[in-house]
């Protein structure tokens, strides 16, 4: 089970919001230990430059391969005994889903090389693929263009922590999700919710949720489903 992550970037920074909410609370029991490394430690030169100009020509800027071999192996070489799942975020890289969420949950360590410019060369991901001790990943959480690999990291994290049992205080709220409201087409999205007043600048809770009939509930909410899943798309 993913109980230990480390983030490699040139923005350290960015991950403070790790501190907050859930994630935060995690750390705070011990259930998830994060380590948030700066690719520029490991840079030699004066500057700490982390890229380089792209061979064959081209637009902007790749980044070196040195500085992250050796982040890599530092972070890797903390947990000798474990094997790395080494997720490269671009995006190129294979789309992010629930399903590959639960997938990674089951990683003993993750480690995040957040890139920034036009990516890292690709060697790094070459390498490490042929390393017995890593499995490598490319993912993407979208089709649409970031600055670079933080922000798709903290989305990821997220999507994987609250899987981790223990870290959703009220575990109804993730067993909702497996039994999800599932029609013949595949799975829906979720009914709408309400909660007090009974009624707010107008509008009133429909009265089958204060009918206390469990049977029509839950007619009731998978029908909204439905017709909220039918409305997605159109
Ligand atoms: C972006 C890591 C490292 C910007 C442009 C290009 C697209 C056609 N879902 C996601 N979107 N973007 C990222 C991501 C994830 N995960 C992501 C990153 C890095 C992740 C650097 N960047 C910035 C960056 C080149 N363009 C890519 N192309 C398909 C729209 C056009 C070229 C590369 C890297």
């Amino acid at each position: 089970m993913s109980n230990r992550f480390d983030v490699i970037t040139i923005f350290p920074e960015y991950f403070s919001p790790l501190d907050l909410s859930l994630i935060g609370k995690a750390k705070k029991a011990g259930l998830i230990s994060v380590g948030i490394h700066d690719l520029r430690t490991q840079t030699s030169d004066v500057h700490g430059s982390v890229d380089d100009t792209p061979y064959g020509g081209g637009a902007g800027m790749v980044m070196s391969p040195e500085p992250w071999g050796k982040a890599i192996d530092v972070v890797a070489s903390e947990f000798p005994d474990l094997t790395h799942e080494l997720i490269v975020l671009t995006p190129a890289g294979k789309k992010l889903t629930q399903e590959l969420a639960e997938e990674l949950v089951s990683s003993d360590h993750l480690i995040f090389a957040c890139g920034r410019y036009e990516g890292i060369d690709i060697r790094v991901t070459d390498y490490y693929k042929s390393q017995p001790n890593f499995k490598v990943r490319e993912i993407s959480i979208g089709d649409y263009v970031l600055g670079g690999g933080e922000v798709a990291t903290l989305v990821i994290m997220e999507a994987i922590i609250r899987l981790i049992p223990g870290v959703i205080g009220n575990p109804d709220s993730l067993s909702e999700e497996s039994h999800s409201i599932v029609g013949d087409d595949g799975s829906l999205v979720e009914y709408p919710n309400y909660t007090k007043p009974q009624e707010w600048r107008g509008l009133k809770v429909p009265d089958v949720l204060l009918s206390g009939n469990h049977g029509e509930i839950a007619k009731w909410r998978l029908a909204q489903a439905q017709i909220r899943t039918k409305n997605l798309n159109s």
